[in-house]
């Protein structure tokens, strides 16, 4: 296989991988990890609908965007999230407040939206960082670009510092994933996300990840520090890391989908990021079949990062 090829299956692997992720997590988002882990051990980790959520649909919208404007246009992207919108796909509180002044004031105002948010503060929910898989795809060779546009398209709905650094971040191990070979050294990734232009908060989160990963392994211990270390909840502090380490800390790509449901929790949210990073390292052939076939949308999902890919060839 040829470099270009290996290149294209990480850029499928990894929109591929954040859309099985969501779907697996979907059904089980907010029990502990114990049950959710319980219930796909029952049914041989099938799938139980492929139907995705919130997650991929705006996933979806980032890459459509970046495409037709061949490049970020926060008007752009902010009218396609509207026309994506699906309301049946479990969004958040805060984005579905920001579409909602979108329609008043306007795509052509992006910029304003996600200000007004908690008490003018933003959200700090993940819902940038669990979209951001094309820019860590379009940009993985250019940080500064990355870390520009990760945070222009988090302000679109999120506006908090820790939303947008969160963004930023899990697009860099999309980055990282897709640079990497795929015998690469893992801790090597972790020491170039130290790098990253994070704050303490997530540099102290970094950390722990090093030394849960020093660990001997026993799941049970592991599982527990990465739940009260790293968390399992809605805020981007509390999940992209979560996602990182549930990649780092695995062989392949379906033992990292089964770690990231077994903390439990935001099970949709952090299994896409971690599928979108184990997907970019390992690429699209080691996604099993049985994942791929019940997954909506599955051959326009492939599309998208067909014509990500070309896109990054002509730039
Ligand atoms: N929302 C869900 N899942 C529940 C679905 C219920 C739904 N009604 C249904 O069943 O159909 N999942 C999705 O939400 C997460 C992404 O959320 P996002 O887009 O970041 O939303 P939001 O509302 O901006 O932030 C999430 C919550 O975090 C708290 N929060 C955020 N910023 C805050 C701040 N500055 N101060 C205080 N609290 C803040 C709020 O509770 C927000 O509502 C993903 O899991 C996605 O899948
Ligand atoms: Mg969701």
């Amino acid at each position: 296989m040829t470099g270009d090829e290996i290149l294209l299956r990480k850029f499928e692997g990894a929109m591929l991988g954040a859309a099985v992720g969501d779907a697996i997590g979907a059904p089980v988002e907010g029990f502990s990890g114990e049950r959710a882990a319980r219930l796909y051990d029952e049914r041989g980790w099938k799938m139980v609908s492929g139907r995705y959520t919130d997650d991929t649909e705006m996933m979806i919208g980032v890459a459509e965007s970046l495409i037709a404007c061949r490049g970020f246009n926060g008007e752009h992207m902010a009218m396609q999230f509207l026309r994506n919108y699906d309301g049946s796909r479990g969004y958040g509180p805060g984005t579905e407040e920001v579409f909602r002044i979108l329609r008043r004031i306007g795509c052509q105002r992006w910029r304003e939206a996600s200000l007004s948010l908690f008490g003018g503060e933003g959200s700090y929910g993940n819902g940038a960082a669990m979209r951001v898989v094309p820019v860590g795809l379009l940009y993985h060779d250019d940080v500064n670009k990355l870390v520009e546009v990760s945070y222009e398209s988090s302000l679109i709905t999120h506006a908090h510092q820790l939303a947008k650094e969160g963004a930023a971040l899990q697009a860099y191990a999309v980055a990282l994933a897709v640079r990497s070979d795929t015998g690469g050294e893992r801790l090597k990734m972790l020491r170039a996300l130290k790098e990253a232009p994070i704050s303490s908060s997530y540099m102290e989160k970094l950390s722990r990840i090093e030394e849960i990963l020093r660990m001997e392994r026993h799941d049970d211990e592991v599982r527990k520090r990465v739940i009260s270390e790293l968390g399992n909840g809605i805020e981007a502090l509390n999940s992209v890391p979560t996602a990182i380490f549930s990649f780092l800390h695995t062989e392949n790509f379906v033992e990292s989908i089964k770690f990231a449901i077994s903390v439990g929790g935001d099970t949709d949210t952090i299994a896409a990021m971690t599928g979108a990073i184990s997907g970019a390292f390992h690429t699209v052939s080691e996604i099993p079949d049985y994942w791929l076939t019940d997954l909506e949308r599955q051959s326009y999902i492939r599309q998208l990062a067909d014509n990500l890919h070309k896109l990054w060839k002509e730039m």
